[in-house]
C-alpha cells in the first residue's frame, strides 16, 4: 500500500483512491528505474544532504536532511490556484481556464506533457556516472540534488498523465520509464537528451544551457489554459532555479581556477600543463550545449507552435509583458535562407512562437555569459567567452542542413568537416577532461585542482560540510 506520507503532496492524495491505485502500480517501476538508471554507486550506502519539497509556501517550501537516494520523498505539488484565472492568450483569450482536458486538445496536451516528462528521467540517465568523477562532496551533493528534483519533475508529469489522460496517460507514464537516453532502439524524444554527459564540464554546461531550456519551456507551459499544467510547471520553476545556479557557478568556478592557474603559469602559459581547463575548451563546450539547447526550442516556423498558441496550450515566456495576446495580425521578422542567401522575411507571429521563445532564451543565456566574462575581466585577461551564432551547429530547423561558423558565416561541407574540431569538443579535449577527472574527490572541503571552491556552502552549511556521507 502506497503511503501518502512517503509522498509529500498538496493534491489530496490520501483521499484520491484512483490516483493512489495508479501510483501504486507505477511507483515500484520508478524505484527500479532509479536503481538501474540513476546515480551509479550511490544507492544504498550513502546519505546525501538534499532538500525535499514539502509544501508550496514560498517562505519554507523545502526541508533539508540527509537521505539515502532511493528513499528520497518524491512529492507532487501544484502552485496555489489563482482566483478566477482566465486564459491569457490565443483564440480563447479571457475565458475561464480549464480544470479538465478538453477532448479536442487531448492529443496535443498529452504530447506536450509526455515530451516535457521524457526529458526529466533522460537527464538523470545522462548523468548517472558523474558521481564517480566528482570534483568535491559539495558538487556531488549538487549533482544528486539536481537528479532527485528531475525525478520529482517526472512525478509531476506522471501525476498529470494519471489524473487527466485516463488509460492513454497510464500507458505513457510506463513508457517514460522504458525509453532510455542514447538507446538506439528506444531513445529519448528530444535529441539533446540522448547526448552522453561523461564529464563535469558537460554537466555544468548542460545545467547552464539545457536546464535553461527547461526554464523557457516551463515558463511557456505555466501560461497554459489547462490550469493543473500551469500550476504544476509554476512550482517546478522554483526548483529549476537551483539547477541553473549549479551550472552557472560550476563554470564560473572552473573559470576562476583557470585564471588563477594562468597567472601562476605565466599569462600566456598553457593552463592544461598545470591541470586546469583552458578558455578555448570552455568555449567549445559553450558552443556545443548552447546549439543543442537552441534545437530544443523546435523549428523556426512551426504549425505545431502556432496551434499550441491559438488553442491556449502553450504561451510565451512572461505572456503578461506582451501587449497583444491574441496575435492574429502581428508579424515576426525572421532571417531565412532564400536561394542560398539570408533574407529577412515577415511571417505570422503565431507560426514563429518557437523563435519568439528562443529569443527570450538567447537573452537569458547571454546574461549568464556576460557574468562569466566579468571573472576574466577581474583577473585582467582580455579573452572573452561568447555565444555562437544561432545558425551554428544546428540539428533542427532551417539551418540544420547547412553549415556555419560560430560568427554565422556559411561554410561548405568540406570546410565544416575540416574545421569543426576548432569549435566543438574533439576526442582529445574529452580525453584531457577525463584525465583530470579520473580521481574523484570525496574528502570534505577538498576540491579538484581544476575548479575553485564555491563562495559559500548550501543552506548556511560550511563549504567543508560533509554533504555526502557514507553509512557503514
Ligand atoms: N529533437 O513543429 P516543430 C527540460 C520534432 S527541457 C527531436 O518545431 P514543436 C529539462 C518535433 O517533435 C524542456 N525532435 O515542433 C532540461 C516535430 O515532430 P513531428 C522540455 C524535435 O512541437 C534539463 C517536428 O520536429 N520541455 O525541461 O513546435 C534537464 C516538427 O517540429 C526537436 C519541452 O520540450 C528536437 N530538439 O517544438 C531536465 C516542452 N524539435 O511532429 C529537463 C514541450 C522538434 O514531425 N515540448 N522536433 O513528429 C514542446 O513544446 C515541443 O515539443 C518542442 C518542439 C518545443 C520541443
Amino acid at each position: 500500500m502506497i503511503s501518502a506520507e512517503r509522498i509529500p503532496n498538496n493534491v489530496g492524495l490520501s483521499s484520491n483512491k484512483r490516483l493512489q491505485r495508479a501510483l501504486e502500480h507505477w511507483q515500484p517501476k520508478y524505484i527500479q528505474w532509479w536503481r538501474d538508471m540513476g546515480p551509479q554507486g550511490f544507492q544504498d550506502y550513502h546519505q546525501v544532504y538534499v532538500r525535499t519539497a514539502v509544501s508550496v509556501d514560498p517562505a519554507g517550501w523545502a526541508h533539508f536532511e540527509y537521505v539515502k537516494l532511493p528513499e528520497y520523498r518524491w512529492g507532487i505539488f501544484l502552485a496555489d490556484p489563482v482566483h478566477d484565472r482566465r486564459i491569457g492568450f490565443g483564440d480563447f483569450l479571457g475565458q475561464p481556464v480549464w480544470q479538465e482536458v478538453p477532448g479536442e486538445f487531448r492529443n496535443q496536451l498529452r504530447r506536450l506533457v509526455v515530451t516535457q516528462g521524457d526529458t526529466e528521467p533522460a537527464s538523470v540517465e545522462q548523468q548517472r556516472w558523474l558521481g564517480q568523477r566528482c570534483p568535491s562532496l559539495y558538487d556531488l551533493r549538487n549533482l544528486f540534488q539536481v537528479n532527485v528534483e528531475e525525478g520529482r519533475h517526472l512525478w509531476a508529469m506522471v501525476y498529470l498523465l494519471h489524473s487527466y489522460f485516463g488509460r492513454d496517460g497510464r500507458d505513457e507514464a510506463e513508457e517514460l520509464l522504458e525509453r532510455q537516453s542514447g538507446n538506439r532502439d528506444k531513445p529519448r524524444i528530444l535529441d539533446a537528451f540522448n547526448e552522453p554527459i561523461d564529464n563535469w564540464l558537460d554537466f555544468f554546461m548542460f545545467t547552464m544551457f539545457t536546464d535553461r531550456d527547461g526554464k523557457s519551456q516551463l515558463l511557456s507551459l505555466s501560461e497554459s489554459s489547462l490550469d493543473p499544467l500551469s500550476r504544476t510547471t509554476r512550482f517546478m520553476l522554483t526548483e529549476e532555479a537551483h539547477h541553473m545556479f549549479v551550472g552557472e557557478t560550476g563554470v564560473a568556478r572552473i573559470l576562476e581556477r583557470a585564471c588563477q592557474l594562468m597567472k601562476r603559469a605565466g599569462f600566456s602559459g598553457d593552463v592544461r600543463k598545470v591541470g586546469g581547463i583552458d578558455i578555448p575548451t570552455i568555449q567549445k563546450f559553450i558552443n556545443l550545449w548552447f546549439s543543442l539547447s537552441l534545437d530544443l526550442h523546435g523549428n523556426e516556423v512551426s504549425t505545431n507552435a502556432a496551434s499550441y498558441f491559438a488553442n491556449g496550450l502553450k504561451g510565451r515566456a512572461f505572456e503578461e509583458k506582451w501587449d497583444d495576446h491574441a496575435v492574429t495580425e502581428a508579424m515576426y521578422e525572421l532571417q531565412m535562407m532564400r536561394e542560398g542567401r539570408l533574407q529577412t522575411q515577415h511571417i505570422p507571429m503565431r507560426t514563429a512562437m518557437n523563435e519568439v521563445l528562443r529569443d527570450w532564451y538567447v537573452g537569458d543565456c547571454q546574461a549568464g555569459v556576460t557574468r562569466w566574462n566579468k571573472i576574466l575581466e577581474r583577473h585582467g585577461f582580455s579573452d572573452r567567452l561568447r555565444l555562437p551564432d544561432r545558425k551554428f551547429n544546428r540539428g533542427i530547423g532551417m539551418f540544420s542542413s547547412l553549415h556555419f561558423d560560430p560568427e554565422g558565416h556559411q561554410l561548405t561541407d568540406d570546410d565544416w568537416q575540416r574545421r569543426k574540431s576548432e569549435w566543438l569538443p574533439a576526442p582529445l579535449d574529452r580525453e584531457y577532461l577525463l584525465s583530470i577527472m579520473a580521481e574523484p574527490v570525496y574528502e570534505p572541503g577538498k576540491f579538484a585542482n581544476y575548479i575553485a571552491p564555491p563562495q559559500r556552502g548550501i543552506k548556511g552549511a560550511a563549504v567543508n560540510f560533509e554533504y555526502v556521507r557514507t553509512e557503514l
